[in-house]
């Protein structure tokens, strides 16, 4: 469905005179303040389009990384009932990582070419998926916080400018909140189980607060596309604001739990009604996108492997569309 849109590059490239070209922005501005939608064949400014085919491309390798992490839980998830639910989660992501491929591509990039930027290690994904996942309740705390963060910061993406994200978004914003249900049930479960499952739960919930707050992006003073991509309005939110939103809404959930937020600086805010965190390790964060975060290497390799052993199966899928061609072909001479 998406594809449609490279059929006919047309008339979105050509060179206009400038002042055509600021008749069009400024009609291009001026949909996106009327709310709207972008379509792959309308016109639109080349940075709009290269903007969302950095965040949309960056957005699906984390989905398909993000696969990763909780991959590793499924040949030992702790009951079968676990396991389908799990395998269920992780295949999500893998059609979240589909959806937004498709979603890229309409703006005129290949899959390929995204997935061979990802696998030489010059595209960006998630941070938070460079972290390991020791223990089984590491999966409560990813479908808890991480899918929790995932959702707060998807749930405006559903109101994008560019109607193929937004699109895609409504959809994985509903499997999203399935994954942060299964997720905060397995911290429940373990939270009011034995003291060992407490600690392991209070274990897990230490290592993914920071990371999981970090996943919003450098605060809004370092942001270097919060200002346009907000004019623009694929952004409606910067990131501090939903990183304090996702803060107000998951402390009350950690009490609930019986489990302590890993940050001696917390506290509430009487005159703003808004919780406050102490200072994220922004040194961490950059260490992370730089490539040097616990698990980067693994997950490019596990990613590298995937694409090398799928090598046969795309071959034998080329194969077979070129037979169906060649039968479609005869049957119409
Ligand atoms: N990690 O100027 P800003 C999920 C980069 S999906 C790595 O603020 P922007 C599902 C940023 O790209 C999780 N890099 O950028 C799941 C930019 O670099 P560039 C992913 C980061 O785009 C759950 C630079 O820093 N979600 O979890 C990060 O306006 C469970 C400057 O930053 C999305 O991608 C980071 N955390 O705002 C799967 C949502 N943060 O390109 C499995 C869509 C920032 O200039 C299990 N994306 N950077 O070199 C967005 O909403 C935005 O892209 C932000 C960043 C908010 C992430």
């Amino acid at each position: 469905m998406y594809t449609q849109g490279l059929d006919s590059p047309g008339t979105v490239d050509l060179p206009a005179p400038a002042a055509d070209r600021q008749a069009l922005e400024r009609r291009f501005q001026a949909r996106v303040d009327a709310e709207e939608k972008i379509e792959p064949k309308d016109w639109m400014p080349d940075a709009y389009r290269q903007t969302l085919i950095r965040q949309i491309s960056q957005h699906a390798h984390s989905e398909i990384v993000g696969m990763l992490p909780e991959g590793n839980w499924i040949t030992r998830a702790p009951s079968l009932l676990r396991k389908s639910i799990l395998i269920a989660k992780v295949q999500d992501e893998g059609g979240h990582g589909l959806y937004l491929y498709s979603a890229a591509e309409t703006l005129g990039v290949s899959r390929d070419e995204m997935f061979q930027q990802l696998l030489a290690g010059t595209a960006k994904y998630s941070s938070i998926f460079n972290y390991p996942t020791p223990t089984w309740a590491d999966v409560g705390a990813i479908g808890w916080l991480v899918d929790g963060a995932a959702i707060m910061n998807q749930i405006p993406l559903c109101r994008c400018s560019y109607g193929p994200y937004s699109r895609a978004m409504i959809r994985v914003c509903k499997e999203e909140s399935f994954h942060q249900r299964q997720g905060f049930e397995i911290m429940l479960r373990l939270a009011r189980g034995t003291t060992a499952q407490q600690q392991m739960a209070q274990a897990a919930l230490n290592r993914w607060w920071w990371p999981s707050l970090m996943m919003f992006g450098p605060s809004d003073t370092d942001s270097t596309h919060n200002e346009q991509s907000t004019r623009w309005k694929i952004k409606r939110f910067t990131n501090d604001e939903l990183r304090q939103k996702f803060v107000d809404f998951t402390v009350p959930q950690a009490d609930f739990l019986g489990l302590k937020i890993p940050d001696p600086k917390l506290r509430w805010d009487e005159a703003s009604q808004h919780y406050r965190c102490g200072e994220i390790d922004w040194t961490e964060f950059k260490n992370v996108l730089k490539g040097h975060g616990p698990c980067n290497q693994e997950r490019l390799a596990a990613r590298r492997r995937a694409y090398e052993e799928g090598q046969w199966v795309r071959e034998a899928a080329l194969a077979h569309a070129a037979k169906q061609k060649l039968r479609t072909g005869r049957a119409a001479a």
